[in-house]
């Protein structure tokens, strides 16, 4: 097949044309601190989640689908962060059964109990941070907190977290934390990007509570245990 140069160029011009300009696009990142009681330091900086929801528009993303493994009684990770729609597939990797659920109104579940190497999965509808839990292990929680936007991150060990690809305007900047009240504030992101955006959270109000079991009943020393 002949190449007719003049037709192709037509086609390239064409595309040039009705692609739209990409907004400046640059990276936000920063630090998280945490305020913890006398004596305390912190160990679940990665538990932290941020992200940022622009103002005045509704956020812009896509459905994904993510895992939680169940290992050594654990949730791994035990923080996830996913976008409103994702589905969340727990993978049974301990040589014994587990009993995912949630309670909390806007996305309770309850998977049922299934042994090892099996996975289920469950799908998050609305946007909020939700606790998981285990209805035959009363140590294992896990939060699922589910956002509506693309531009999300959790920070990491060293607390340091940065989200790419921010396009430049006015944004909201979420960062949430199981143990302290959740932190909002405006950011103006320049076409560079914007480093340095420390956030301080407070977890000294923090007390440990006993969930309940699917039921809504303590659990017992005399449930099932493997
Ligand atoms: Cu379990």
């Amino acid at each position: 097949m002949r190449l007719h140069m003049g037709r192709v160029y037509g086609l390239l011009a064409a595309a040039l044309i009705v692609t739209p300009p990409l907004a400046a696009q640059g990276a936000v990142s920063g630090r998280v601190a945490m305020q913890e009681k006398p004596g305390e330091t912190t160990k679940d900086f990665d538990a932290t989640v941020v992200y940022l929801m622009p103002k005045g528009a509704p956020g812009r993303f896509a459905e994904t689908k993510t895992q939680m493994a169940m290992n050594g009684r654990q949730f791994a990770p035990r923080v996830r962060v996913i976008t409103t729609g994702s589905t969340v597939e727990y993978v049974n990797q301990d040589p014994f059964s587990h009993n995912i659920f949630s309670t909390a109104p806007g996305a309770a579940f309850d998977l049922g109990t299934y042994g090892s190497g099996v996975a289920k999965s469950t799908l998050f509808k609305k946007a909020g941070a939700y606790p998981v839990y285990c209805n035959i292990h009363a140590q294992m929680t896990a939060f699922v907190v589910v956002v509506s936007t693309s531009h999300y991150t959790q920070a990491g060990a060293d607390a340091r977290w940065k989200i790419a690809n921010v396009p430049a305007g006015k944004w909201e900047l979420h960062v949430w934390h199981e143990r302290a009240p959740e932190v909002t504030q405006d950011v103006e992101v320049p076409a560079a990007g914007l480093p340095n955006v420390d956030i301080t959270l407070d977890a000294r109000g923090f007390k440990q509570v006993a969930h309940k079991d699917k039921m809504g009943k303590d659990y017992t020393a005399t449930g099932i245990r493997y």
